[in-house]
């Protein structure tokens, strides 16, 4: 595919980020030097797994195409897993190599590789484990990973060889890994690309994670490049920085999820960038509400909204681009595919007629029968339906729209949390003795989580029952990614349980949701004064300020980037106006934080 975008338009940029441009020319020749500079320096040989992290920049497109042309299977972790994840990922798929960059936003992922190294020096069949490190900072930064050879390897299989794993939101323990073929996911990639009106004068903008399935290929990156396009690495999620990219760069199209449609909308940046350029906003990944679908045209006038609900094992549904707004606004779309196969079911399993709430099950040309190595065979009905744990209406013209679910899976933001993974994290700890996990309705996460814990009696009757820093603390150094970290912990004596003695998530939902009506909230008066700050960052983090200290590493402290972008605006209403997320994001500790604002707020 590449190959023929870049025979059809080889000198149109293919890809571009805040370093480096890429014709698709250089796209295609720099992807194949690194494909046959992979199996001459490191072995790699077609059907191995790679483990690829990478933040957005130019560098993970040419390492992608590089994985597929030699015919190793790409694993795609995203940058926010911490190295035990990926250490882990790299076990479960028996990779051969992890690839990665040197460092991003205050990420060390040199670490990574060098902990993996470590941990795994050999492949399963005893080859030498492969790490590269792609260094940002140089002109070339895979310049000691590239053979002087442009020709592909010729090793990229046949189309219905699975092309990549992709990692599924999961609601046991580690996700579990989607083989996709080239074949199915370029079908949806190619339908997805004409649904979604891309073609060669498209400007995409990438602004959630690259690796993420919706970021690749409804139509993202996979149909930017099917269609000639440009793709915009955008390197965080701000509005400052987004809007400024759309118009820096005549971007005609974005994929977000709901929360920073959210964030934009409310930020002192609406309004203040030219984003006349933009002609499809397209959001998904978990629940638009539609009051904030309303207000879209609020911030982007001339924009088409694209509701899009999909999922990593296959079917993806749009609005289309002249459906009416009532439509748009009100349903997560249809299918792109006339084969998909769409059921909606009751608690038997038997078929409901349109209009009436059920579970989703579907199959089709582009959806998985099984996951890799064939675990979860329960999600999968005996006729090859995928279990989607999704509630849904399906009205008379095959719309969807997503009601609720039945898994038990928390989407905060839509990243995809297994209460059992952080609950079992939890449960290692020497004075915990049982722990749930629960979302909770939230205004600008769609859903929080809250974790309930019961402390071991000993560890009580000593008076040593962790707080919910330490907890949260421990999560961290257990190698948990900052998105799994509980928003909130609540140590408790018992869990209220269900007629049959289960612990009752449901009574727990409630209880955590009338918590969060009385919370401790009162603006304070000069917020760009040091102890007002420490108190807003404890604020977000849910934690008594006297519990945090300025020394204490950001990275650690277990906020995240939609908190961060909270406290941004916040604080730039505030008086610090020229204050950026980059400069927040990337402060080492908090007193660096602290400090950066003030200084923001000084000029
Ligand atoms: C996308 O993929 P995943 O694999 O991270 O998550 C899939 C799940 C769905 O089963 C559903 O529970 C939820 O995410 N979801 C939505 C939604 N889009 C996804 N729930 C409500 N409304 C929506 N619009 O999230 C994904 C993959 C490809 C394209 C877009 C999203």
């Amino acid at each position: 595919m590449l190959a023929e975008s870049a025979a059809a338009h080889p000198d149109s940029v293919a890809v571009l980020d805040d370093r480096r441009t890429l014709s698709y020319a250089d796209l295609l020749d720099g992807s194949r030097r690194v494909a046959n500079g992979l199996i001459e320096k490191h072995g790699l040989r077609a059907g191995d797994r790679a483990v690829v992290q990478f933040p957005n920049v130019v560098e993970y497109v040419e390492v992608l195409f590089a994985l597929f042309d030699a015919g190793v299977l790409p694993v795609f972790a995203l940058a926010s897993h911490s190295a035990i994840e990926i250490e882990d990922l790299a076990t479960r798929s028996d990779a051969a190599a992890f690839l990665t960059v040197d460092a991003f936003g205050g990420t060390d992922y040199r670490a990574h590789a060098e902990q993996l190294a470590g941990a795994r020096p050999s492949t399963g069949d005893g080859r030498p484990f492969a790490t590269v490190v792609a260094e940002l900072g140089r002109p070339d930064p895979l310049a000691a990973i590239r053979s002087s050879n442009t020709a592909s390897t010729g090793r990229s299989g046949a189309p219905s060889d699975i092309a990549f794993l992709q990692l599924s939101g999961g609601t046991t323990g580690a996700p579990k890994m989607i083989g996709r073929t080239h074949d199915d996911y370029l079908y949806s990639v190619r339908e997805s690309a004409v649904i979604c009106g891309l073609d060669e004068s498209s400007v995409f903008g990438v602004v959630l994670p690259a690796s993420h399935n919706f970021t690749m290929s409804s139509p993202g990156i996979l149909g930017a490049l099917y269609a000639g396009a440009r793709i915009v690495m955008v390197g965080s999620t701000d509005a400052r920085t987004v809007l400024s990219a759309i118009a820096e760069h005549a971007i005609t199209g974005v994929s977000v999820v709901p929360p920073l449609v959210t964030a934009w909308l409310d930020s002192p940046e609406a309004g203040r960038h030219d984003v006349s350029s933009l002609r499809v906003l397209q959001v998904g990944g978990a629940k638009l509400a539609e009051p904030v679908a309303r207000r879209v045209p609020d911030l982007f006038p001339r924009v088409t909204l694209q509701q899009v609900f999909g999922m990593a094992e296959g079917l993806v549904n749009y609005t289309r681009l002249d459906d009416d707004f009532e439509r748009i606004v009100s349903t997560q779309g249809r299918p792109i595919s006339p084969d998909d196969e769409i059921r909606v079911v009751d608690a038997n399993g038997d078929e409901l007629p349109p209009g009436q709430e059920g579970s989703l099950q579907t199959r089709g040309p582009y959806t998985i029968r099984g996951y890799w190595g064939g675990g979860a065979p329960e999600s999968f009905t005996a006729d090859g339906f995928y279990c989607t744990g999704d509630r849904v209406v399906r009205d008379a013209q095959g719309y969807l729209t997503v009601v609720g679910r039945d898994k038990d899976q928390i989407n905060r933001a839509g990243e995809k949390i297994a209460p059992s993974e952080v609950e079992g994290v939890l449960l290692t700890h020497p004075a915990v003795r049982d722990a749930s996990l629960v979302g909770v309705p939230d205004d600008r996460l769609g859903e929080r989580t809250v974790a309930y814990v019961i402390p071991a009696t000993a560890a009580a009757d000593a008076g040593e029952v962790p707080g919910e820093f330490a907890l949260r603390g421990f999560l961290r150094e257990a190698g948990l990614a900052r998105f799994k970290i509980p928003d909130d912990v609540f140590i408790v004596d018992e869990f209220p349980t269900t007629a049959v003695g289960k612990i009752s998530k449901k009574d727990q939902r409630v209880d955590a949701a009338g918590e969060a009506e009385t919370p401790a909230d009162e603006a304070p008066a000069d917020p760009l004064v040091a102890d007002h700050l420490l108190a807003d960052i404890a604020d977000k983090l849910m934690i008594d300020p006297a519990a945090l200290s300025g020394g204490i590493m950001l990275a650690d402290s277990g906020i995240d980037s939609l908190q961060l972008m909270a406290l941004l605006d916040k604080w730039r209403t505030a008086g610090a106006a020229g204050l950026d997320f980059e400069t927040i994001a990337q402060s080492p500790t908090i007193d660096d934080l602290i400090a950066a604002v003030r200084q923001a707020g000084a000029r």
